[in-house]
């Protein structure tokens, strides 16, 4: 047996048990490498193919409010990638955590949001959504399949 297997044990002990008391205390304060988990709701507007977004942004360890984020919307169409380019959307914090954006599709059908946090949180969520006449849901992106629509 190696003589320098206890001390080595010991020592990956004082490192798991160091890394959880910085984990602990990361809380306390604000969110240096805060992992964001957001919600989405798109409700239609009196215009074609125009939805008002409402994005609320907490922190997925803590729960709490993530507030001053630089938050932008990009919009893509899974089953056609790359094939409208729409102009990203920068949305406005309404209160602290929520956040809003008016986007216009160019066409009603299941669409990828990327959400880009940058400023005080950096971290990118993907929301996929199905837009239609009456409002928009959400749609578990492993089923939208490639070439379900067309142009
Ligand atoms: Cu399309």
């Amino acid at each position: 047996m190696p003589a320098n297997s206890a001390p080595a044990l010991l020592i990956a002990l004082g490192a798991a048990l160091s890394i959880a008391i910085a984990g602990g205390s990361g809380s306390l304060a604000q969110p240096a490498g805060a992992r964001a988990q957001a919600d989405i709701q798109c409700s239609r507007t009196d215009m074609p193919r125009e939805f008002d977004c409402v994005v609320t942004l907490s922190d997925r360890r803590t729960g709490e409010a993530l507030g001053g984020v630089d938050l932008t919307i990009r919009l893509d169409m899974p089953s056609m990638p790359m094939a409208h380019n729409m102009r990203p959307v920068k949305a406005t914090e309404a209160r602290s955590g929520t956040y809003r954006a008016r986007i216009r599709l160019d066409m009603l059908g299941d669409w990828a949001l990327q959400l880009n946090l940058k400023g005080r949180v950096r971290d990118r969520v993907v929301k996929t959504l199905r837009f239609d006449e009456s409002g928009a849901a959400p749609v578990d992106a492993t089923r939208t399949a490639p070439g379900q629509h067309k142009h």
